[in-house]
């Protein structure tokens, strides 16, 4: 709970910054609200979700209150929507990097008097959160900085760019050589446009050391996630969600020794066998479009069935953390060429072909000892949607039953896909029933 004294500072810095307030409250009621309602009634969470329980009660709080000081002794703050723009390069400008809020239904309606409302709603929402200005985050970047991952963005990029300034990065579609070659001028065209910003130089020191700094962000969530992989699972899937949300806003070293503490306790939880669902529950695996705060029903509606959710194949978990750059040299070219094949690592659905993804969710399921998986596509994400055809056959010749689940942000549809979850969890036990 935040004290009053620090609601009035934080309202002062929110209009500083040109958020309009009344409307930012209206948002924050309804994020305290959800936050009650998920997590509040997971029973046997670890105690060191503390911090990130803390962060998320004050998502707009403290932090902000970090940028807004970095911003008055010069330094900038760069947004963005994806994975594929790198952390360490804005870090090595003495930059901080910011993923924006995209995953609320909060300012959709507002965006469709600009986006056509057949767009996905993430894009409706990325762009609605600047548009209605709701979003403190979004307004104290210096910079946003987008990606031609889809079509959707892409063309939403380009208007952002009359409300605030915007700089896209071209994300090639196919994997071979000649793209890895592309992408690697752009982020070289990317260091340009930082050191304009900054008016510092990325140097090969400053950004093997900001590299450093955000890969052990990587391996701290890559130990995370491998401890998911026991039975009975020592966290939920809801906690972990919020663990990754916050690590799109929260300082990276502060956050990585956050991620670590927890995984100490996991590591003795696991050594006990203390889960959060009892061993045997239904594991779940969840593969797709992105589930950004606070679009996180199906992950509630899961667990609270009694099913636990083990692992995320998304940009808010496994393609966020599972790549490290391994430079052959200390040049800042072969740096930044190492970075760009890291990001071009990533099976995101925007690449044409894209067997890495299926092969990475058939293996994951493996390793993590899951009973189903789900195929989630945001509606109108016609990569992820389209793709989910290919993921289909893969597991059903895996013999991995799949339930595919396309939604937006709103509530209408809970009580449908409720329905369809309960009766995919009951498929999952008749199957273990007849095994055993
Ligand atoms: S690396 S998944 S964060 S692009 S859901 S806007 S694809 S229509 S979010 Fe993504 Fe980067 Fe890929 Fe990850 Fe378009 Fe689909 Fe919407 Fe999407």
């Amino acid at each position: 709970m935040v004290s009053k004294q620090d609601k009035a500072y934080y309202e002062q810095l929110w209009a500083d910054l040109g958020v309009d307030v009344p409307l930012h409250d209206q948002l924050i009621r309804g994020l305290a609200v959800l936050e009650r309602r998920l997590h509040r009634k997971q029973k046997n969470r670890p105690e060191k979700m503390d911090y990130f329980n803390k962060v998320l009660n004050d998502l707009h709080g403290h932090r902000i209150a970090e940028m807004v000081e970095h911003k008055k002794q010069g330094g900038k703050v760069v947004g963005s929507y994806c994975v594929f723009i790198p952390e360490d390069m804005v870090l090595a400008a003495d930059g901080i990097h910011v993923g924006l809020c995209a995953g609320s239904s909060f300012p959709v309606q507002e965006a469709e008097k600009v986006l056509p409302r057949n767009t996905c709603p993430l894009i409706k929402s990325s762009f609605g959160y600047k548009y209605i200005k709701a979003c403190p985050y979004t307004e104290a970047s210096d910079l946003i900085v987008g990606e031609t991952t889809c079509d959707g963005k892409t063309k939403m990029f380009e208007i952002l760019e009359d409300y605030h300034p915007t700089y896209v990065i071209e994300v090639p579609q196919r994997k071979n050589s000649r793209n890895q070659d592309v992408f690697t001028a752009e982020l070289l065209d990317f260091k340009l446009q930082l050191e304009n910003l900054t008016g510092n130089k990325i140097t090969a020191e400053n950004l093997k050391n900001a590299t450093s700094k955000v890969e052990n962000k990587f391996k701290a969530l890559q130990r995370l996630f491998k401890l998911r992989q026991a039975d009975p699972a020592p966290i939920s899937g809801l906690d972990v969600l919020t663990i990754t949300q916050i690590g799109f806003q929260d300082d990276v070293k502060r956050f990585t020794q956050q991620v670590n503490a927890l995984c100490d306790e996991l590591e003795e939880r696991v050594r006990d066998g203390v889960g959060v669902a009892p061993k045997g529950a239904p594991r779940i695996l969840i593969s797709g479009s992105p589930m950004s705060l606070p679009n996180w029903r199906l992950h509630s509606m899961l667990e609270k069935a009694g099913a636990v959710v083990v692992c995320e194949e998304s940009c808010v978990g496994t393609r966020l953390f599972s790549y490290t750059s391994e430079p052959q040299s200390d040049s800042l070219e072969d740096q930044i060429a190492a970075i760009g094949q890291r990001h071009m690592s990533i099976n995101c659905a925007c690449f044409t072909p894209n067997q890495g993804r299926i092969d990475d969710v058939l293996r994951m399921a493996e390793e993590y000892q899951v009973d189903g998986v789900i195929h989630y596509t945001l509606q109108f994400c016609h990569t992820f949607n389209n793709e989910g055809t290919k993921m289909e056959q893969a597991l059903d010749t895996a013999g991995i039953p799949l339930l595919r689940v396309e939604a937006d942000y709103s509530d209408d549809d809970s009580g449908q896909l409720k329905t369809r979850v309960e009766a995919f969890l009951e498929l999952l036990e008749d199957k273990k029933t007849n095994v055993e």
